[in-house]
């Protein structure tokens, strides 16, 4: 080979070295982001249920029915969830976002489950309108391993709706708007 091949043969593998590092950083600064749509449960279990919304992502959004009367009664249980399965590439921990609106102070909030860990409290500070969409947090961090997690969305109270969730491991970043599922993170 002639020096001058070999040293552009050199400089060629360096390029592409460099390229792939450069892209690895990327994909590692964008950090893993699973986005759910809240209706794709796998499982539903009543009081939890499917709620077609044109005003939602996909159409439909989950929610815990209101009860009649809001609240309280004789009849007002707390039962029932939706169930995912997901499948973790990059372990560490993960911030939960959950694209929520709640009916009123005694309607904003569900409980998060993820596998047979203690369910976690997710409420989140009413809007000035009732049912006013927007992305909220739960500061408490889920460490979560490489794998598949099952992750539950309780029901904590009658009335709030989920329209998307997400688990991002990015937890300095904030969400400003619906995003596509990203069904690669799905099993079914
Ligand atoms: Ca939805």
């Amino acid at each position: 080979m002639k020096r001058g091949t070999k040293r552009r043969l050199a400089w060629s593998v360096a390029l592409v070295f460099g390229l792939s590092l450069g892209l690895a950083a990327m994909a590692l600064a964008a950090g893993e982001k699973i986005v759910v749509e809240a209706e794709a449960a796998n499982k539903v279990v009543k009081k939890m249920e499917v709620l077609a919304d044109p005003a939602c992502s996909g159409g439909k959004c989950v929610w815990a029915p209101v009860n009649r009367p809001h609240g309280v009664g004789a009849e007002y249980k707390v039962e029932g969830y939706c169930e995912y399965k997901i499948k973790v590439s990059t372990a560490g921990a993960y911030k939960f976002w959950g694209y929520v609106a709640a009916l009123d102070a005694c309607g904003n909030s569900f409980g998060v489950q993820v596998d047979d860990n203690d369910p976690v409290k997710f409420e989140w500070a009413v809007g000035q309108q009732k049912y006013q969409w927007g992305w909220r947090d739960i500061k408490q961090l889920f460490q979560l391993s490489a794998g598949v997690h099952t992750v539950k969305i309780l029901m904590s109270e009658d009335g709030p709706k989920m329209d998307q969730w997400m688990l991002w491991n990015d937890t300095r970043r904030v969400p400003v708007k619906l995003m596509p599922a990203t069904l690669e993170f799905l099993v079914k």
